[in-house]
């Protein structure tokens, strides 16, 4: 293949709330700075369906989805060094450059940021920096189809940035598993253990128990927090809460005419310390922030939004001292921090083991199937195998 056209099967979101089809696309070989992999697992993360259903104000289309993968480097481009042909690899959405660039972006210099910006507006476009086009074309007609994320996942071969790719050094781990750690799991540790930084004997609330609350609620419990309360209004995710940890659960739609942080702040004897919102929702995150301790609390927004949202709440109840924040990819500096997560997981036994989220596996071809199993909120993490 090296240096050719590689033609195989993708599946192509040809527009927002449809189907995706499974067909011919032709992946250019990388330029300089870019890796073609050949995906072996990829998952579904909800930003892949956010963005299918049209949500994100970036989304373009037609384009590759898919963002949570692991695969093999068949080829790279010139000056490329950090990794070559036959590395086993997980695309990171987020990229970093700061071990690899002559020249690194100010954020992966910080240490305070993880959001390397050397690729991102490209990124955001859905077209590779060197030539500002995509590397993918619809194989009946040559016409161009935008990349997603950097990642496009959704196909058998896809083209990334080098500063993109985090290498799996460890021989022995799963593709099929350490997949995860390409965004939902791995996001979800990140938001308590770095963004939040929940110490031990604190009080949590997760606001969504998909994946990433489910990741949120592992990474509480090993950083030692003292109650757990799950909340989601899917009373199904009360028991695999539980398992994961959480010591409550709060279906909100239990509480007709009562909001869910009057609930919690009462359960609680004046809120939570920290709070996670993985939904997706502006009136869950004004729900999430006023949940918190009054003096200190703090509220972590993971989900994201649809285009057009915003969040609101009264001033005064971050001049009592509660404090609002975010999380992209849960703060890690992705290339360094991804391997180390392959090493947490391969060295943890049972307790950093990602089966527990993997509730469905497929064939790529039934992609569609498993976007309906995630709206039907049926499914934490469903892998498919290319
Ligand atoms: P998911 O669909 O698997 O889980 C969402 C959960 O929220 C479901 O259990 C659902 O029942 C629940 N829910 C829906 N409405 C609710 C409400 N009003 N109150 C309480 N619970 C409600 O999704 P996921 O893959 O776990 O992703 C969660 C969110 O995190 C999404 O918005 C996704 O886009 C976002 N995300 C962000 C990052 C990041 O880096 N910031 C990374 C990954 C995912
Ligand atoms: N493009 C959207 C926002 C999408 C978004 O917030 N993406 C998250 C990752 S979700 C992973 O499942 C993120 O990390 N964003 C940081 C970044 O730079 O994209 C919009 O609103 O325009
Ligand atoms: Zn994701």
């Amino acid at each position: 293949h090296e240096g050719k056209p590689i033609t195989c099967k993708a599946a192509v979101a040809f527009a927002p709330k449809q189907p995706l089809e499974v067909v011919d696309v032709v992946v250019a070989p990388p330029q300089a700075g870019e890796v073609r992999i050949k995906i072996m697992f990829t998952a579904l993360c909800h930003t892949d369906a956010y963005t299918l259903d049209g949500f994100d104000s970036e989304g373009k289309f037609p384009c590759v989805l898919g963002h949570e993968a692991a695969g093999v480097v068949e080829s790279v481009g010139s000056g490329v060094t950090s990794c070559k042909p036959g590395d086993r690899v997980i695309p990171c959405y987020q990229a970093y450059c700061a071990d690899i660039s002559e020249n690194p972006c100010e954020h992966c210099l910080h240490p305070k940021s993880n959001l390397c910006q050397a690729v991102r507006a490209w990124t955001g476009r859905g077209v590779m920096k060197t030539d500002e086009k995509p590397r993918f074309t619809l194989a009946r007609d040559g016409s161009e189809i935008f990349h997603f994320m950097g990642t496009s996942t959704f196909s058998e071969y896809t083209v990334v940035h080098e500063v993109a790719v985090a290498k799996v050094n460890n021989d022995a781990a799963p593709l099929d598993k350490v997949c995860l750690l390409g965004c939902g799991v791995s996001t979800g540790w990140g938001a308590v253990h770095n963004t939040a930084g929940v110490e031990a004997g604190s009080t949590v609330a997760v606001f969504g128990l998909g994946a990433v609350g489910l990741a949120c609620i592992e990474a509480a419990v090993e950083a030692g927090a003292r109650q757990i309360i799950g909340v989601d209004t899917n009373d199904e995710k009360e028991a695999i809460a539980r398992q994961f940890g959480a010591t409550d659960f709060v279906n909100p739609t239990k509480f007709p005419g009562k909001d869910t942080q009057s609930v919690i702040v009462e359960m609680t004897n004046g809120g939570v310390d920290y709070s996670f919102e993985c939904v997706g929702n502006v009136n869950v995150m004004r729900s999430a922030l006023e949940c918190c301790r009054k003096g200190w609390g703090t509220s972590v927004i993971v989900g994201v939004a649809a285009a057009g949202t915003e969040i609101s709440t009264r001033p005064f109840q971050l001049v009592t001292g509660r404090t609002w924040k975010g999380t992209a990819f849960g703060g890690y500096k992705s290339r360094v921090a991804v391997p180390k997560l392959v090493e947490k997981v391969m060295s943890g036994g049972d307790k950093a083991n990602l089966d527990k989220y993997i509730t469905h596996r497929m064939k790529f071809e039934q992609i569609n199937e498993a976007f309906d199993l995630l709206h039907a909120g049926k499914c934490l993490r469903c892998v498919l195998s290319m």
